[in-house]
């Protein structure tokens, strides 16, 4: 159930600790706006009322669609990164920002805006090709520009040279082909306001300064002229409306936020709000986290977690948003897969990105990659679609887990060595296996907690292989025990850690049944700006306690491999130490000194696992 949070220091661990631990404190039993109600200071701005049953009834078609696609579309195509004869070093769709653009001059760009390959029917097509199941649409993105027939401000595409309305061209074909619809929307950035104040210090930069004094900025102005009634039009204007993206809205007040909160669900009482209508990471004393519907972890990237809330991750097929001629960086159709088989295998969505040129075209490798992506979801459907999460706390070198009743599908990326694939934990006996795409049955056996499949005779899929395994039971019997794998190895990965914060401490409690020597290495990821991974390994200093012992750990960048879901991000192998495990039994394992921080902006070590193998003489 989505309010019955797991209950351990555990999610206090995961960067998103404090989020998890804000509603698992507060709110175990009550849904998504009951909780506002009960745990909220009073505010001026009354929310409409749902019961827990009915949230978890609204959210079904989103948790089953896993897939959607954003689509970033604006004046800022036209400039495709660069302007006068600069290129942006940044996205494209921040290009009058970061290039400090004056208004008058980036608005002359209205007479330019005429796509004439755009036809929304071709795009929709091409999402349903891809599998995708929804299509966020950028109604107004920072720069102020609104792809729709606005009353409420004339900088939008009706007073371009192409005088269409975008929202309504979508809306329409995406109803008549069936796809769910949702529209983005800047809710508190907007470089074409005067009066749209973001606030004081770092956030400065994210306004408009260059054309407006943000002495002379008054928020409120903004959001009563342009913001809420523009809200309300997209709202009113085009039917029923899916999702609204809400973004960067960082720095709102809790009241700001409840009003959109309010103008959103009165006008669309089904719509799904995405948290970016306040603060990314829900902040722990004002809960704002029961004003969304799902969470957005930072932009491509994915740490592994099963967060307790709905979530999404929103990723970009190259490295932008907007269009930019220059971004050659496509994220092929097996990384497209794994991102999302990554994020499915956690209850997450994945809602991946395509910047059209100023045309009206996506550009050609996007396409590609999303229908050879397509092309193995037709496939493989079954395994996406309507499933829900592992069951298995940890994580696997092979691929992931999804599962249905009595099923569990292993979606396979790398096949594992002499082709035999080892599930450590399943206790549910297993009654017969096969593979997806050609029903080809497979041979295993089954000893206690070790299910081996022989994958020998099976057919390798290019992106992925998949596994069906059906047992008796609803619901797989897992034993959540961590012990050795059938080779001897030890993955002991984060999530299944108990990290206390204050102590810079995570311990794991494992079991082994074959004393051997091993090699201990530690696996972490790079993080903060793609453009500039930064890995912190070497920056800190600390130990291992195992077994008696108590081992120095300066990490190096020993080895290191691309990480399949996090793209840009290198996966870092660093080797510590060997060490003799001598007697049968249970051992625990304490990594002491790391401030861990798994998340892309935080600060700390982007530990994944710590892994033991075993030196065989
Ligand atoms: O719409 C897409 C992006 O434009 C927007 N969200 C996705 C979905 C977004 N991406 N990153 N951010 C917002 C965070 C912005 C961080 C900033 Fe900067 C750092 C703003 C100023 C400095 C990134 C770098 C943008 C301009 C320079």
């Amino acid at each position: 159930m989505y309010f019955s949070y797991k209950n351990s220091a555990l999610c206090l661990v995961l960067f998103f600790g404090l989020f998890s631990y804000s509603i698992n404190a507060q709110t175990k039993s009550l849904s998504n706006l009951e909780a506002y109600y009960y745990q909220h200071t009073p505010s001026e701005v009354i929310l409409p009322f749902e019961t827990q049953e009915e949230y978890i009834d609204r959210m079904q078609w989103w948790k089953d669609a896993k897939y959607g696609m954003f689509i970033h579309w604006g004046l800022y195509s036209l400039l495709a990164g660069e302007h006068n004869g600069e290129i942006t070093p940044k996205i494209a769709e921040w290009i009058q920002n970061t290039l400090k653009i004056p208004l008058s001059e980036y608005k002359k760009l209205m007479r330019e805006f005429d796509p004439k390959n755009f036809n929304a029917d071709n795009w929709v097509s091409l999402a349903k090709a891809a599998g995708m199941k929804y299509i966020v649409l950028t109604s107004k993105h920072h720069d102020g520009f609104a792809l729709f027939d606005s009353k409420v401000s004339d900088y939008n595409i009706m007073h371009t040279a192409y005088q269409k309305d975008i929202v309504k061209a979508l809306k329409e074909a995406c109803k008549r082909q069936g796809l769910k619809f949702g529209l983005y929307y800047s809710h508190m950035i907007d470089w074409e306001h005067p009066d749209a104040y973001i606030g004081e210090g770092k956030l400065t930069e994210r306004m408009n300064t260059v054309d407006y004094d943000p002495k002379h900025m008054d928020r409120a102005t903004y959001l009563n002229e342009k913001s809420f009634p523009q809200l309300r039009e997209i709202l009113s204007n085009y039917g029923n409306i899916d999702i609204l993206w809400f973004d960067m809205g960082a720095g709102l007040s809790n009241d700001e936020i409840r009003k959109f909160v309010k103008i959103t669900r009165e006008l669309q009482p089904k719509i799904i709000i995405s948290s970016r209508i306040g603060d990314e990471v829900a902040p722990t004393i004002l809960n704002r986290a029961m004003l969304f519907d799902y969470f957005t972890p930072s932009d491509n990237y994915f740490t592994g977690d099963d967060l307790a809330m709905p979530w999404e991750m929103a990723g970009t097929t190259n490295s932008s948003w907007g269009y930019r001629k220059d971004d050659h960086e496509w994220r092929k159709a097996n990384l497209i897969i794994n991102s999302l088989i990554s994020t499915s295998s956690r209850n997450g969505n994945y809602l991946l990105n395509v910047g059209p040129d100023a045309t009206g075209n996506i550009p050609d490798e996007a396409i590609k990659n999303l229908l050879q992506a397509g092309k193995w979801l037709q496939k493989n459907s079954e395994a996406v679609y309507n499933t829900t999460g592992s069951p298995f706390p940890w994580n696997y070198d092979w691929g992931y887990v999804t599962q249905k009743p009595k099923t569990l599908y292993l979606n396979i990326f790398d096949f594992p060595k002499k082709n035999r694939l080892e599930l450590n934990g399943l206790l549910s006996k297993v009654t017969s296996i096969y593979t997806l795409a050609n029903g080809a049955s497979i041979d295993f056996e089954q000893t206690g907690r070790f299910l081996e499949i022989d994958l020998s005779k099976t057919h390798k899929d290019a992106i992925a292989t998949v596994v069906v395994v059906n047992f008796l039971e609803e619901r797989p019997l897992i034993s959540k025990d961590i012990s050795q794998s059938k080779d001897n190895t030890i993955r002991l990965d984060r999530i299944t850690s108990l990290y206390l914060k204050d102590e810079f401490q995570s311990s794991w409690t494992f079991k082994i049944n074959t004393p051997g020597t091993y090699r201990i290495q530690l696996v972490s990821n790079e993080k903060k700006r793609h453009s500039k991974p930064v890995w912190e390994g070497s920056l800190q200093k600390g130990s291992i306690r195992l077994a008696g012992k108590i081992i120095p750990v300066q990490l190096s960048r020993d080895s290191e491999k691309t990480n399949a879901s996090l793209f840009f991000y290198k996966e870092i192998t660093s080797i510590i130490d060997t060490i003799t495990l001598n007697k049968k039994g249970t051992y625990s394992l304490q990594l002491n000194g790391f401030q861990i921080g798994a998340g892309k902006w935080t600060n700390g070590l982007g530990l994944d696992r710590i892994e033991l193998l075993p030196i065989v003489n």
